[in-house]
């Protein structure tokens, strides 16, 4: 490994952030990556996933999510839905902890009912059970994985039901009553599990109903052929014009992309294709300190703001999968630079004033899957050493003596008592492939949805790199 240049190369990304940020620095800046042994730091990243898991199930088994400061349990609904569980089953099936995973498979395949009088979040309950139950029966072949997917993605059915035929944000798994007339494009966004469904159980109606909510949407556009942040699924009005790739719209092109490698649906490739370049017009910006995506008003294609976020950064990744590569590169270089900027990155900077308005971490992965994109499509080892960076800060600042637990504040880094299901099926699952062999998941074969739990494709459509 050509370690000298990498090194160069890291010190040229961290110099240009220290000269624009000293002044902000609370903490010693966060160590350069050092040359990282793949194999090792798989074993690494490993061993990390067993820490949490270990605590997760000593402490909140069978619970949605482990308090990892007061080791107590946390249900979303007051009832479990096994969120920890589905979430981290296809991790641990990735990294070959089978005991681990058996014992997770078993007690979903027993006790996990979806027959609640409850009102669940669509888009959540979506991207994490429905899309991990589908991703696991794909990777088990166990049936009770499908039946439960399939009885799941019923009783989401009737959120669909409004006069647009965009979802409600919340349903009633048992009476299918509804919740919550103004969402946002990213939770309207569901193909690539509903249509998942379909494919696997042979029914249309999940597909369809999908698409269609989809399509409404975008028929809505501004004619920038940009979307808000909020819409009302009733009437179709608009409730807030801001446009931006972050939490909110985020998951929409990169659906859109998606479903386009999983079906080869043509119509979502016409509107991510539509889409990516009023994207790079409206919101890319080009600062002195690199290559940011801010926010501006949909109709006007005004800037409202500059903040980049923790959770925009999955859009490198999203670039490279359409096979814009230098895009890519560079925004993750300014995604490191924010997260070197604290030595953690907090989930949303001013890139002009280089300030902070959220500054918490709540274990997110999109820098950590952008990463692992690059570096599967460009080889280029510098990925491994923004890894590595990324690793040695969680570790250092996240880890506690059971688990792992979100930050309040990366300036401080003061700890909070949670650990999202994501951390097991996102944040270490991509920083366990950035290590594993290449092939730990096949591109040709899958794609992961925005829960990063790995979809087969049902087409060959589509420019796939591997
Ligand atoms: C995850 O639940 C998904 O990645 C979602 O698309 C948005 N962000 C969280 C993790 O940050």
């Amino acid at each position: 490994m050509p370690i000298r240049p990498l090194r160069h190369r890291l010190a040229i990304i961290f110099l240009a952030m220290l000269a624009s940020t000293l002044p902000l620095l609370a903490q010693p800046a966060a160590t350069l990556g050092t040359p990282a042994d793949s194999d090792a730091m798989a074993a690494r990243v490993r061993a990390e996933y067993l820490h949490a898991w270990q605590a997760y199930h000593a402490y909140a088994w069978g619970h949605d999510a482990l308090m990892p400061l007061s080791k107590k349990s946390h249900d979303w609904y007051g009832v479990s839905l096994h969120m920890s569980q589905i979430d981290g089953l296809d991790t641990m099936l990735l990294m070959g902890l089978d005991k681990e995973a058996a014992e997770a498979q078993q007690d979903i395949d027993k006790h996990l009912s979806f027959d609640q009088d409850i009102y669940v979040k669509n888009f959540e309950i979506t991207i994490r059970c429905l899309g991990g139950l589908l991703s696991e029966y794909e990777a088990t072949n166990d049936p009770q994985l499908l039946k439960l997917a399939t009885d799941l993605g019923r009783r989401l059915l009737p959120a669909f039901h409004s006069p647009t035929g965009m979802p409600y944000e919340f349903v009633n798994l048992r009476t299918g009553k509804v919740r919550g007339a103004v969402t946002n494009p990213a939770e309207v966004a569901l193909l690539p599990e509903f249509g998942t469904l379909s494919k696997l159980t042979g029914d249309p109606v999940y597909y369809d109903t999908a698409k269609r909510a989809m399509t409404e949407l975008w028929k809505r556009r501004s004619s920038l052929d940009l979307v808000g942040l909020g819409i009302n699924v009733e009437t179709g009005d608009w409730t807030d014009s801001t446009s931006t790739i972050s939490g909110g719209i985020d998951s929409l092109d990169e659906y859109l992309l998606k479903s386009w490698l999983l079906f080869g649906d043509r119509d979502c490739l016409e509107m991510w294709q539509k889409s990516i370049v009023a994207i790079n017009r409206y919101l890319a910006e080009q600062t002195r300190f690199g290559l940011w995506y801010g926010q501006a008003d949909m109709r006007t294609g005004a800037r409202t703001t500059h903040e980049y976020g923790a959770l925009d950064a999955f859009f490198p990744a999203v670039l490279a999968l359409a096979g814009d590569l230098s895009g890519a590169e560079a925004l993750q270089r300014s995604s490191f630079q924010m997260w070197t900027l604290y030595g953690i990155e907090p989930d949303t900077l001013d890139y002009i004033r280089l300030s902070t308005p959220n500054a918490g971490y709540p274990l997110r992965p999109e820098i950590i899957e952008s990463t692992y994109y690059l570096h599967h499509l460009t080889g280029d080892p510098i990925y491994l050493h923004m890894g590595q960076d990324y690793f040695d800060s969680l570790v250092r600042w996240c880890r506690t003596p059971d688990a792992y637990a979100a930050l309040t504040d990366v300036r401080t880094k003061q700890q909070k008592d949670d650990m999202e299901s994501f951390f097991f099926a996102e944040t270490l699952k991509y920083l366990y492939l950035l290590y594993a062999p290449r092939d730990t998941v096949d591109w040709k074969k899958f794609v992961f949805n925005t829960e990063a739990h790995p979809l087969k494709r049902f087409t060959t459509a589509g420019p796939v790199a591997n």
